[in-house]
C-alpha cells in the first residue's frame, strides 16, 4: 500500500517539541487520498497513543508513531540509518492544540485536534482530517462541536473547532451536496462511536467520490479524480510538501484478517 505523507509544519514549537528549536518540525501524516487535500480543516492524533520525532534525511524533524519511524528507517527517510533514534517522545494529548500549516488547504492555521479512532498500527498515526470527503472526519469533527467536555479535558478552544467541511469533490448523484456531511445525515451518524455505520458510509463515500468525483477547486478543477490522484501527489512530493511511503504487507494481512 502506497500512502503520501502530508507534511503539516508546526508553527510554534511549544511544550515537548520546544527543545527542537531551530529545527523546522512536520507532524506527517499518512493518506491515500491526495486530491482531497484542498479540504483538510484539521489534524487527527490520538490521545493516548505514543509519538516519537525523528530527524529526516533532509534535517527537518517529523513526528509520526515509532512503528512507522521504523518503516521510514527502511525506505531511507531519515537521517540516522538503521534504527530509530527518537529525539522527544510524548503522547497524543501533549499535543492537541498545535497549530499547523498543511498544503492546499484555504484554512492558513488548522490545529490538532482528538480523535479516538486513530490506530497505531495504521499509516502514521498522525491523519489529516478532510470532512468533506471523510465520514469518520466529519463525525470526530461534530463531536468535538458538541460536546464541551470533551474538549476540555484536552484543552481544545471552541475556535479551534470553528472549521467547516469544504466542498472540492463534485458527485453526482450527492448534486450540490457534500458528500461526507450528506451520508452521515442520512444514516443518522451522530457521532464518531457510531462505528458500523461509519464503515458502511466511509465505503459508499470512498467508491462515489473516486469513480465518479470531479475536481471543484485549485488548478485541475473540473478534472475527474481518477485521473488528476496522481498528478496531486507528485506536484506536493515535488514541491517538498510531501513524501511517498510504503506500508509493508504484514499490516495489510493483519488488517484484512
Ligand atoms: C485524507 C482522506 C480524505 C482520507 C478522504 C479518507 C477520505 P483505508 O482506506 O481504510 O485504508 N487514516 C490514515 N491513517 C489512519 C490511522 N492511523 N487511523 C485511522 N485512520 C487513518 O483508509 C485510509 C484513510 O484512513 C486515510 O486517507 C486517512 O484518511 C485515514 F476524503 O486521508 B484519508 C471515505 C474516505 N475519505
Amino acid at each position: 500500500q502506497e500512502y503520501t505523507l502530508i507534511k503539516m509544519r508546526v508553527q510554534e514549537l511549544h511544550g515537548k517539541l520546544a527543545s527542537l528549536a531551530p529545527k523546522v518540525v512536520f507532524l506527517i501524516a499518512a493518506t491515500l487520498r491526495p486530491e482531497t487535500m484542498y479540504g483538510q480543516t484539521n489534524c487527527w492524533l490520538g490521545p493516548d497513543l505514543n509519538y516519537i520525532a525523528v530527524e529526516a534525511k533532509n534535517g527537518n524533524v517529523y513526528v509520526c508513531t515509532k512503528r512507522a519511524a521504523r518503516n521510514m528507517v527502511y525506505q531511507g527517510m531519515l537521517r540516522v540509518e538503521n534504527k530509530v533514534l527518537p529525539i522527544v517522545e510524548m503522547k497524543g494529548y501533549e499535543l492537541m492544540g498545535t497549530k499547523l500549516t498543511a498544503p492546499l488547504t484555504s484554512y492558513k492555521t488548522i490545529y490538532t485536534l482528538p480523535m479516538m479512532t486513530v490506530k497505531e498500527d495504521k499509516g502514521t498515526g498522525v491523519v489529516t482530517s478532510v470532512p468533506s470527503d471523510a465520514p469518520d472526519d466529519f463525525a470526530a469533527l461534530i463531536d468535538l462541536k458538541n460536546k464541551p467536555a470533551l474538549r476540555e479535558k484536552y484543552g481544545i478552544t471552541e475556535e479551534m473547532v470553528n472549521v467547516e467541511p469544504v466542498p472540492i469533490i463534485d458527485v453526482p448523484e450527492f448534486g450540490t451536496l457534500i458528500s461526507a456531511p450528506s451520508v452521515c445525515q442520512m444514516m443518522g451518524i451522530k457521532s464518531q462511536n457510531d462505528k458500523e455505520k461509519l464503515v458502511e458510509a466511509k465505503e459508499k463515500v470512498y467508491l462515489r467520490g473516486f469513480y465518479e468525483g470531479t475536481l471543484i477547486i485549485g488548478e485541475f478543477k473540473g478534472k475527474k479524480v481518477q485521473e488528476i490522484k496522481k498528478a496531486i501527489q507528485e506536484k506536493l512530493v515535488k514541491a517538498g510538501e510531501a513524501e511517498l511511503y510504503q506500508e509493508p504487507e504484514k499490516q495489510i494481512i493483519s488488517r484484512s484478517g
